[in-house]
């Protein structure tokens, strides 16, 4: 039996059984087919709502704690299968094993995130203005949440959302990316084990609480288009989220958007050049340039630009591509043939915007036809043409002069997007201005540190086309629940606020 097998069938899953559909699903390390997945159409959105309300009808009265205790038995399971599914990541989406590791990481972390919640999901007291009277605000479950998530972190945004939202009393319906579908059928049979788990240990939980349809952009759309899902909560590309977002809208629901970045990161004169060289690598090339949180834009000082470049060109040159199951690479492939397309057809453009390729976009092949593995590109440009403008989820990273730091962050928030930011300095005052309301106007700014690899404990989103939703830490469960403000009066008068008198 190859590895492949024994990590499906560690999994729960069987490569015989993942054959039988027409949804061809395939592994950007080489082409090989991993599987036919039988696919859902619009038609079965419905009914898989049906029963979805049915568990949440359920499920919204356990206590948030004993919520908490079966999302700590979810933790429990992605803790013994960290193996198993971080492999199977790195199959599917052909990130290196160490991200495809992180990734079930983050999601262990957000389920224990998740279990301290369930016994926080706190509301408030308010004064009342009236004698006798006790206000307060009081967070109640929200119904069946819809989740869309993209390829390039398959498992984990899944997790930020249905671990907090199950806490929260909430039912899911999960449809993952068409080009990664078998790490949602994994993440379904850990969660269909901490059930019988927690059945075991004396708990009811209701059928049909988490639920996944695999399918394409018609499931997306029921799932957008239907009343009974109060949130939808959608990870992808600008174009994707602009139709979600316009779909949940017209039918006044609420959409959690987590859509494009395009980062950038200051390097202002004083910054420590090689922590910053160690920065740019990670948030650049990591992950192949396919993080939403991908460092894409580099606005370095006029001072210090030169040097730095040439540090950069030399440690490119050492980046070693290919198979991402090999702990020694640093970058695997793209995702497929059209992510390949797009960063060639990208690097045209930057060309003719008059940009100059100082290093990579070439095809490496490592006599691997079936995998699209590219050498990381570094184009300086000399401003922000259109071809900056736009998210390109490959390894390009565009390099731009400036002279003060009023302009440099000018430039820095001159792109439609805004998801993360940086800034490397030794300057506290330079710093400061970055993270003020006159600094960065993205949903996450640093300093010194690179733009990905967020811990989950803050509020992960963006501004912008990145669509204003956050996830995962902080209080973004908030948008899990619906708030209810509650007024009680515990006196015998009827007083009316604002001091309205109105007797017969
Ligand atoms: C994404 O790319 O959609 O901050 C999520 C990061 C990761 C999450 C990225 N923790 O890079």
């Amino acid at each position: 039996m190859s590895k492949t097998n024994d990590v499906l069938k560690n999994l729960g899953l069987d490569a015989g059984a993942l054959a039988k559909g027409d949804l061809e699903v395939y592994s950007p390390l080489d082409g090989a087919k991993l599987g036919a997945l039988q696919q859902h159409k619009a038609k079965d959105v419905a009914p898989a709502v049906d029963k979805a309300q049915a568990a949440f009808a359920t499920w919204r009265a356990v206590p948030g704690p004993v919520r908490g205790e079966f999302v700590r038995l979810l933790g429990e399971e992605l803790r013994s299968n960290k193996d198993d599914l971080g492999r199977l990541v790195t199959l599917e989406c052909g990130k290196v094993l160490s991200e495809g590791l992180g990734e079930v990481q983050e999601m262990i972390d957000i389920c224990d995130f998740a279990v301290g919640l369930s016994r926080q999901l706190y509301g408030l007291t308010i004064a009342s203005e009236r004698p006798g009277h006790h206000m307060r605000e009081t967070w109640h479950p929200l119904g069946v949440i819809g989740i869309i998530s993209a390829f390039n972190f398959p498992v984990a945004v899944w997790a930020w959302n249905a671990a907090l939202a199950l806490v929260c009393g909430n039912a899911l319906i999960w449809k993952p990316s068409e080009k990664t579908p078998i790490t949602a059928l994994a993440c379904q049979n850990l969660f269909d084990r901490a059930v019988e788990k927690f059945k075991a240990a004396g708990h009811d939980i209701p059928d049909n609480l988490s639920q996944v349809l695999i399918g394409a952009r018609d499931v997306g759309e029921a799932l957008a288009d239907n009343k009974n899902i109060p949130l939808v909560s959608a990870t992808g590309s600008t174009v994707m989220g602009r139709d979600v977002g316009a779909r949940v809208g017209a039918r006044l629901g609420r959409s959690l958007l987590e859509l494009g970045g395009n980062n950038a990161m200051v390097v202002s004169p004083t910054a420590d050049l090689e922590m910053a060289v160690r920065a740019i690598l990670f948030g650049a090339v990591g992950t192949c340039g396919q993080r939403c949180t991908s460092l894409r834009r580099l606005i370095v000082h006029e001072s210090v630009y030169d040097g730095l470049v040439a540090s950069l060109v030399k440690a490119y040159g050492q980046i070693r591509v290919g198979d991402p199951l090999d702990s020694d690479t640093l970058v695997g492939p793209l995702i497929d043939e059209a992510a390949f397309e797009g960063m060639q057809d990208t690097l045209k453009k930057a060309q003719a915007e008059g940009g100059k390729v100082l290093v990579g976009g070439e095809r490496v092949t490592d006599n691997v036809p079936g995998g699209f593995y590219v050498a990381p590109a570094i184009v300086e440009m000399s401003g922000q043409s259109d071809v900056v403008m736009h998210e390109t989820f490959a390894p390009i990273l565009y390099t731009l002069k400036y002279s003060d730091l009023e302009q440099a962050i000018e430039m820095h928030n001159d792109v439609p997007q805004g998801l993360s930011s940086c800034i490397f300095t030794e300057n506290v005052r330079e710093a400061e201005r970055f993270l003020s309301a006159t600094g960065s106007d993205c949903g996450i700014a640093n300093v010194n540190i690179g733009t990905s690899g967020a811990e989950i404990g803050g509020a992960f989103g963006g501004e912008k086309e990145t669509g204003g939703g956050r996830e995962s830490g902080s209080d973004s469960w908030k948008v899990y629940m619906r708030r209810q403000t509650q007024t009680v009066n515990y006196s015998d008068e009827m007083p009316l606020a604002q001091g309205v008198v109105f007797k017969l």
